[in-house]
């Protein structure tokens, strides 16, 4: 089972996805935490991606679109995969769509995580004050939800034309979305 989660940023999609791909058994991949780690290690890619990330911008199309293949083409991603943060824009969907469907896959589920603005920006403050990430940062966050906005939002008609998006109520207690959200994907 193919299943992205899908949200702006602060919506929940790490802490749930996590959650959720444990449940189902497959493999959880966040293009965040691999570019994070990129930049961490000193990589091409991290030294590519830092500037962008911590403006608060997409990482270009240019750059990701090659992780992304790494990780469909992946020994892991065989059974199924949660990605979780990406695809993010209609480029990187149409990508993800050529080449699982070159494998016979599909993306099964959508579920697209709905979450106040206000309630956003709180919690990626309250984020920042406890881990400290560098795009965590007030001018940041307001880019992030302009861009998300702007370029990833735009993924939900894409997949609403393919009839697999699950809308799911992303406000509250965690273990309520949580079990929300496994009835969307079920
Ligand atoms: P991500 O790592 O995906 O960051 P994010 O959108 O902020 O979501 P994240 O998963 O971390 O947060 P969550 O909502 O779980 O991306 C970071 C950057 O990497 C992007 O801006 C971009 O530059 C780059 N990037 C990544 N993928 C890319 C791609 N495909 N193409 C181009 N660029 C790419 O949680 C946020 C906070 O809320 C946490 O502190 C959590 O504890 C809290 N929280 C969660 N659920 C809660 C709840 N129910 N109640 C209260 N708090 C909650």
């Amino acid at each position: 089972m193919f299943v992205l989660i899908l949200g702006a940023p602060g919506s929940g999609k790490g802490t749930q996805g996590t959650i959720l791909a444990g449940h189902l058994g497959i493999p959880q991949v966040s293009t965040g935490d691999l570019l994070r780690a990129a930049v961490k290690a000193g990589t091409p890619l991290g030294k590519k991606a830092k500037g962008y990330m911590d403006q608060g911008l997409l990482v270009p199309d240019s750059v990701i679109l090659g992780l992304i293949n790494e990780i469909l083409d992946s020994e892991q991603a065989r059974g199924g995969l949660l990605m979780d943060g990406f695809p993010r824009t209609v480029a990187q969907a149409m990508a993800v769509d050529r080449i699982l469907s070159a494998k016979g896959h599909r993306v099964d589920r959508v579920a697209m995580l709905d979450v106040d603005e206000q309630e956003l920006a709180q919690r990626l403050l309250g984020r920042a004050a406890k881990e400290g990430r560098s795009d965590d940062n007030p001018q940041s966050i307001q880019q992030r939800l302009r861009v998300y906005h702007q370029l990833t939002a735009p993924l939900i008609a894409y997949y609403e034309s393919q009839g697999v998006v699950r809308r799911v109520a992303g406000m509250g207690d965690i273990n309520a979305i949580q079990q929300r959200l496994r009835i969307a994907v079920a």
